[in-house]
């Protein structure tokens, strides 16, 4: 089957249930990928509840309701489906949606298994493919373009390429499309640009090394001083979202400038950034993928998603 297919097959199934418990891995893209497919189908008037797990094993299997509700598993069960197997799950009420790869179970029946790596599409989380499940079910989900992004960049699906590909990047256009974010497009490679004051931005990218900068605050502060970017007042940086376009384009050039100068490696220089103007400025870190990423990812050691 295609991936399209197994697209079709898992909205099939789930139009055709009445209830659902969904078992999810706690974590930025599990949160993401649950978050997902609970609007999508409380949309569709299904019930849901949720499991969140930190791995799939015998003992969390136990914590999944001994009932007739349609399973679905989110960012795991793939490499586990043995397991599921042998605890008896229904093939026909049983879905994964995952990224992760997938054992080959020995069964004339097998589960409904959508999964974008078994069709080559490696940079996509369990939250892209549960957004393209949703947005299957009814494009009225195409709003929720947002979180599937979550989910891929707290994967980190763009960190090779510094931007999303593939069916990752179509879910991106959806999310400009309706209005939800904002592409800025190979924009400076660093983290916290709606959060962190600049001087850490830029002394902590672990993916450039900028010689007098990275790893130094105060030479990263003396850095911006010099080209003219100073604090809004003592000890208050400004944060990279808020810079005017001609002081990023000063930033930008100094740092070529200076990594230049000392022979350092620029192509990593430069990356795409996911903004999302709805977030309102004083929540901050929900205002851009990565952080809001972060920001799940915490919730998921604390155990409260
Ligand atoms: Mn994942």
């Amino acid at each position: 089957m295609s991936f399209l297919e197994d697209i079709r097959a898992a909205a099939d199934a789930v139009r055709s249930c009445g209830e659902v418990s969904v078992i999810s891995h706690i974590d930025a893209d599990g949160i993401s990928s649950e978050a997902i497919l609970a609007m999508a189908l409380s949309r569709e008037g299904i019930h849901v509840s949720t499991t969140f797990v930190r791995q799939l094993d015998p003992l969390t299997l136990d914590q999944i309701p001994d009932d007739s509700s349609l399973k679905i598993f989110s960012d795991l069960g793939s490499g586990q489906q043995q397991m599921l197997m042998e605890k008896g799950l229904d093939p026909s009420k049983t879905i994964i949606i995952d990224h992760h790869v997938s054992q080959p179970v020995d069964s004339k029946d097998p589960f409904i298994e959508v999964n974008c790596l078994n069709h080559g599409h490696e940079k996509m989380s369990a939250a892209g493919v549960s957004y393209l499940v949703a947005r299957e079910l009814d494009s009225i989900n195409t709003d929720l373009a947002k979180l599937a992004i979550i989910g891929n960049i707290g994967d980190m699906m763009d960190r090779e390429h510094l931007r999303l590909i593939g069916p990752a990047r179509e879910i991106l256009q959806d999310g400009i499309r309706h209005g939800t974010v904002e592409l800025w497009e190979r924009d400076l490679n660093i983290y916290g640009i709606s959060t962190r004051p600049l001087p850490q931005s830029l002394a902590y990218s672990d993916d450039m090394e900028i010689p007098g900068v990275s790893r130094d605050i105060d030479g990263a502060g003396k850095f911006l001083e010099r080209i003219g970017i100073v604090p809004l007042k003592p000890n208050k940086w400004p944060v990279w979202e808020n810079l005017l376009f001609d002081q990023k384009q000063q930033v930008c050039s100094a740092v070529i400038e200076q990594m230049v100068a000392h022979g350092k490696d620029t192509s990593r220089l430069f990356s795409d950034h996911y903004l999302f103007p709805d977030e309102d400025k004083y929540h901050a870190p929900l205002r851009n993928a990565s952080e809001f990423a972060t920001m799940l990812n915490s919730c998921g050691r604390w155990q409260r998603p």
